[in-house]
């Protein structure tokens, strides 16, 4: 039997839930809905709040998860997508490439986001021998999307905030598809007054989409950007397009979040941008303005 042309796209998230603070699930799952996404989340841990608040509870599901997929397995449930970010044990990248071995088909879409840190430091709940072990399924990945802090603990390259030469970028993104990768983006390059992201396809373009530091930076903002990666790219957009997108809409949400004043650890309101043209599944409706 043919496949069906324009057949729902379907993702599986691989990410935390926080309850509060906007990131990882509550910005995956709208976002990739929006884009006409069956998005189906597989909770990493569950959180009360993201952990760049002073205090945050936090449950490692790392034991639920095998019999969670088996249920899965069960349903012989099949994906356009694996999309994977925060995670909350070690054992869990194991858990992770398991997953990749047994859903990915020919066609599947593996993204990862390697959620790490950001700023030159590790996120609270991240050891050195996770940071270590996520670098088995970068070998993984078809599209991944470090910051520039992942992308050199990734590398095991020094971290420094400014002066990255292009040359420099080329050569920190070619180590990473040595290792397995096939599409770039690192995200949130500082050049002066510009944020660039710099992407680079295996075999293929590369380049800077660079937009105009407006506002300050803020924490989901990574998750924002990687989730419309996904989404576009799952839906067929190729990857400057993808990424040119996602940098537009996360400079609209920073600039709106600075105007209504939201604290920064409250990340960016990105509901607030939900239903433009551009970002919504329902893209040349006619309803909604161009970011
Ligand atoms: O935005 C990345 C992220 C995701 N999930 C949790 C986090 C963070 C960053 O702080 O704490 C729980």
């Amino acid at each position: 039997m043919t496949e069906q042309k324009d057949r729902q796209k379907r993702v599986a998230v691989i990410q935390d839930m926080s309850g509060f603070g906007r990131c990882s699930l509550t910005v995956a799952l709208p976002l990739l809905s929006a884009k006409g996404i069956c998005a189906c989340p597989l909770p990493t841990a569950i959180l009360s709040n993201h952990t760049g608040y002073p205090s945050f509870y936090f449950y490692d599901f790392t034991e639920q998860i095998s019999a969670y997929v088996e249920e899965w397995r069960k349903m012989a449930l099949f994906f356009d997508g694996i999309y994977i970010g925060f995670l909350g044990s070690e054992e869990q990248i194991g858990l992770v490439e398991r997953f990749i071995r047994d859903f990915k088909r020919e066609d599947t879409l593996v993204i990862l986001d390697p959620v790490m840190g950001d700023h030159g430091e590790t996120y609270a709940t991240y050891t050195s021998a996770m940071c270590r072990e996520i670098r088995n399924l970068v070998a993984k990945a078809d599209i991944l999307t470090p910051n520039l802090t992942e992308a050199c603990i990734l590398t095991g390259r020094e971290y420094r905030q400014k002066g990255w030469k292009r040359k420099e970028l080329q050569e920190l993104a070619e180590d990473l598809t040595d290792r397995g990768a096939g599409k770039i983006v690192i995200t949130g390059i500082e050049q002066g007054s510009f944020v660039s992201n710099f992407y680079y396809e295996r075999d293929g373009e590369a380049g800077f989409i660079r937009r105009k530091k407006t506002a300050k930076s803020r924490p989901g903002t990574g998750d924002v950007f990687a989730s419309l990666v996904a989404a576009d790219s799952v839906n067929g957009m190729d990857f400057p397009g993808a990424v040119a997108e996602a940098a537009d809409f996360v400079r609209a949400c920073l600039i709106e979040s600075e105007r209504q004043r939201i604290p920064l650890e409250d990340g960016v309101c990105f509901e607030r941008f939900m239903y433009l043209k551009r970002t919504c599944a329902a893209r040349g409706s006619g309803r909604g303005r161009e970011l």
